[in-house]
């Protein structure tokens, strides 16, 4: 049950992390329910930095890009790949679908990203994403019918299952010398996996053929580390460290609006299960909000709005998803929910992308307490079946008619839209470092 304003203290949700100096690594995290633009965020940061990391997740995830003409879309690829002199890693707490992962490569080295390949490391301990696992998620989420959770159907949730059942077969288990036990441990996971799931339909003896196969390809290639160690050591010789968190806080297993979530841990604490790394060596830790709210898949959304403003933010905001093409839903901005992932991540600062949508509204609203059976909630609350019946209280605020694409400096923003960036830290109690009016690169507003 969700506290009430009568029932216990407040939560504090002051961020006593935002006096730290820059430092080493520095984190990503999406502040919302995904798609906020960590892509955008995480390819200006990488720069400046050395190697750049996914932690979890898998190809459910889509990060855009957008170089002049050319936009990218990653999905296992760190969004920092178009950097020539920057390392990527696919960190242990990721699963990946090797097929897919170099469908990827290949996909964006036509494009002239030509090093990727070459700066590419993956994780010994990440576990393997099969073909199985995707037709157990479209399976499952067949027999949810109305209440499936639209999942991407990348086979992410069976395969952090296979993980937590101890039956999952990591790429450690594929790059060792002796085949056969790679093929022992197959065999165990599809007797174990066709017993749950009827309608599998999978060629063991083809499937070895073609895991072989990827083997040789991924021995040849050389990119497969002990990761913990490695990056570890790269800490340790004073490399700078990005890692970007893929999906986002109100979709993490732990934090998100379970069960409508996906199957890792998307907040702060997957940095550390996901790449070995001790918490005090992380510094920075930076949030991507997008100015308004948007959601993919099933589950509840206080903010939604199912009228012409969803409508018109769809529309205006290009809002579908990378990796299915789906709309996505929308609605106005929740600071009750911010204020929520900014406590559980201890942002130290956020970016908030996409200000220039909002451009040409004549009212904006944003969404400041939710109120249930008349009751102001003081937490947010863990049940899905509460989050959906609770009222939002929103500040409304005067929109601007310019158009922000081009506005290179705060002072040059309209004052409303001004007005509406201090209101967003007036009420989620971070500070906004970066502020995007635009999807390329160079559409970024950038305070000090
Ligand atoms: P899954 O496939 O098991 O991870 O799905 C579980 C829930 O997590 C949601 N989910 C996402 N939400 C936003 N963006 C995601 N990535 C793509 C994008 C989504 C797309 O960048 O646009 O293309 O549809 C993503 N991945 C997973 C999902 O909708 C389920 O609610
Ligand atoms: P991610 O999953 O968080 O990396 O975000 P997605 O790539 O799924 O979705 C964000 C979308 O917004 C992409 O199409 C980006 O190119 C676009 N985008 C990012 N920042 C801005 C911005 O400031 N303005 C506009 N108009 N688009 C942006
Ligand atoms: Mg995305």
């Amino acid at each position: 049950m969700a506290t009430t304003e009568n029932e216990a203290p407040n939560l504090s949700y002051s961020n006593s992390a935002s006096n730290r100096k820059e430092s080493q690594v520095k984190v990503v995290l999406g502040a919302q329910w995904g798609d906020e633009g960590k892509g955008k965020i995480v390819d200006l940061l990488s720069e400046e930095v050395d190697v750049v990391c996914r932690c979890q997740g898998g190809n459910n995830a889509g990060h855009t890009v957008v170089v002049g003409e050319k936009e990218y879309d990653f999905h296992l690829l760190p969004s920092g790949v178009g950097h020539e002199n920057c390392k990527s890693l696919i960190g242990n707490g990721t699963v990946i679908h090797l097929e897919d992962l170099f469908h990827e490569i290949e996909k964006n080295e036509s494009k002239g990203l030509r090093r990727i390949s070459k700066n590419l490391l993956i994780s010994d301990r990440a576990h393997i994403v099969f073909d199985l696992h995707k037709m157990a998620d479209a399976n499952q989420e067949e027999v949810r019918g109305n209440k499936s959770f639209g999942t991407t159907k990348k086979g992410i949730g069976p395969t952090y299952s296979s993980k937590a059942t101890r039956n999952g077969i990591r790429i450690a288990d594929l790059v060792h010398e002796n085949f056969e036990l790679f093929s022992e441990k197959y065999r165990n996971l599809v007797a174990y996996q066709t017993e749950r799931y009827k309608k599998l339909n999978v060629n063991v003896d083809e499937d070895l053929k073609k895991y072989f196969k990827l083997r040789e390809k991924l021995r040849d290639m050389d990119m497969v580390v002990d990761s913990v160690l490695w990056l570890n050591s790269k800490i340790t010789n004073g490399s700078r460290i990005l890692i970007e968190g893929a999906n986002a806080i109100m979709l993490d297993i732990d934090f998100g609006t379970y069960p409508n979530v996906t199957s890792s841990n998307c907040s702060i604490g997957g940095v550390c299960t996901g790449l070995g790394i001790p918490p005090q060596s992380i510094g920075e830790v930076y949030g991507v909000i997008k100015a308004y709210t948007t959601r993919v898949g099933t589950g509840p959304f206080p903010t939604e709005q199912n009228n012409e403003i969803g409508n018109r933010l769809q529309t205006e905001g290009k809002e579908f998803g990378v990796t299915t093409g789906r709309k996505r839903r929308c609605g106005w901005l929740d600071t009750v929910q911010l204020r929520y992932s900014t406590m559980v991540n201890g942002f130290t600062h956020v970016a908030i992308t996409k200000l220039d949508i909002l451009d040409g509204f004549d009212k904006l609203r944003v969404g400041k307490s939710y109120k249930r059976n008349g009751k102001t909630l003081k937490s947010f609350p863990a049940s899905c079946d509460e989050l959906s019946e609770v009222e939002v209280e929103y500040v409304d605020i005067e929109g601007w008619k310019e158009k922000t694409q081009d506005v290179k400096k705060f002072e040059d923003l309209p004052v409303n839209a001004q007005k509406y960036i201090y209101l967003i830290e007036d009420l989620v109690g971070v500070k906004v470092r970066w502020i995007g009016v635009g999807q390329s690169r160079s559409s970024i507003i950038i305070r000090d």
